[in-house]
């Protein structure tokens, strides 16, 4: 008898056991599921931000050799913007406005403080510089900034506005500056990424990213006036991206082009001297309106420009971002936009 109670009183302890052990396993089972279930979507994004941030890395630590590589650095704690902006809407029909005045864009744009915005919702997944050539082309930067404004801020990007405004009347250098551009925004922020703007370009299509990438990248496939096509093959005028590091190895811009034409060609060489490739966005998306204009006074085509161009291999390296001298008269703080005033001396051989 006294057997067959204590046999019962095993087998009861044996269940005891073998139920609580099922009861962890289960918890501990229920528990990792959900947390894998719910950390996905998140999970997901993150990785697919974190491989766009590291492509671009990627990109930079092949072609430098001298620079120290910088990760694009995400200050906040907020998660990173998506890959493709939800806000993007296409292809759009522009409009020019006859009497638009600057206090009208800016009445637009109140959340635009010194040029600067970043999407409130997210981390952006670049610091994007815009940098403007200017002179003598009031009405068209003000369709830009009319223009340019939101479509960076569909594009969720953490952006900066910079005109580059030539003082006097010294013949127009577009190129110069472009470079004086990069030298003095980098003074401001450490920008990941440069786009080198015509004042006179406006982008109809805002999947047109205004973001670097793992090579130099040609904005402008097509235009209005010449029937959307591109011009040439080699062809890099107009709004071109660089990232700091692209820019810094191709030592800039040549600060020798005074006057029209071929600056934009002697950077295309100097890119692919770095044997990096130009690479553009399909043509239904890089296309751009050129508002209407003829060529200004002071911007004379240049007449020394093919020779220029056939010495790109021998000068690059003393032309460039290390020899830009010029003389800064003022940097502004205005609403939309920094504007940054230079001076240059022309060479005497230059008329
Ligand atoms: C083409 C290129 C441009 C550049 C130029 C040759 C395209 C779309 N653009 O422009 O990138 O390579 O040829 O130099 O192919 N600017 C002023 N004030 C002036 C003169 C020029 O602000 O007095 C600036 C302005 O930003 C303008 C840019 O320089 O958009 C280029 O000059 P352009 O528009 O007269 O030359 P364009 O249209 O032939
Ligand atoms: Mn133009």
């Amino acid at each position: 008898m006294k057997s067959a109670i204590l046999h019962l009183f095993y087998k009861f302890k044996l269940l005891l056991l073998f139920t609580s052990c099922l009861i962890v396993v289960a918890w501990v089972t229920s528990s990792y599921l959900v947390g894998t279930v719910q950390e996905m979507p998140k999970a997901k994004s993150l990785v697919e931000n974190f491989r766009a941030a590291t492509m671009l890395l990627k990109g930079n630590q092949k072609k430098t050799t001298t620079s120290t590589v910088e990760v694009p650095t995400v200050k906040s704690t907020m998660n990173h913007c998506p890959a493709v902006s939800p806000y993007l809407q296409g292809p759009a029909q522009l409009k020019f406005k006859a009497f638009l005045t600057l206090e009208e864009v800016q009445k637009e744009n109140p959340q635009v403080a010194k040029g600067r915005h970043h999407p409130a919702e997210c981390s952006a997944l670049q610091r994007v510089a815009i940098l403007i050539p200017h002179r003598n082309r009031e009405k068209h930067l003000l369709y830009l900034l009319e223009h340019l404004h939101p479509f960076l801020q569909r594009q969720q990007l953490d952006y900066g506005i910079y005109v580059i405004h030539q003082a006097c009347s010294t013949k127009f250098n577009r190129a110069k500056l472009l470079n004086v551009g990069y030298l003095e925004a980098l003074k401001e922020e450490n920008w990941d990424c440069f786009i080198f703007h015509d004042v006179d370009l406006i982008p109809e299509n805002d999947f047109n990213i205004y973001m670097c990438d793992k090579q130099p990248k040609h904005l402008v496939v097509g235009r209005n006036n010449t029937g959307y096509r591109l011009r040439y093959k080699g062809y890099f005028g107009g709004v071109t991206a660089l990232t700091r590091d692209q820019f810094s190895m191709v030592n800039g811009f040549s600060n020798s082009y005074w006057g029209w034409g071929a600056e934009d060609d002697d950077l295309r060489i100097r890119v692919e001297m770095q044997k990096m490739q130009v690479m553009r966005p399909p043509p239904d998306v890089a296309k751009y309106t050129m508002i209407f204009h003829t060529r200004d006074r002071g911007n004379e085509e240049n007449g020394e420009r093919m020779k220029l161009l056939r010495q790109v291999s021998r000068t690059w390296k003393t032309d460039g971002l290390n020899s830009c001298s010029y003389k800064l008269l003022s940097v502004e703080h205005k609403p939309l936009y920094t504007n940054i005033t230079v001076d240059f001396s022309m060479p005497p051989n230059i008329s």
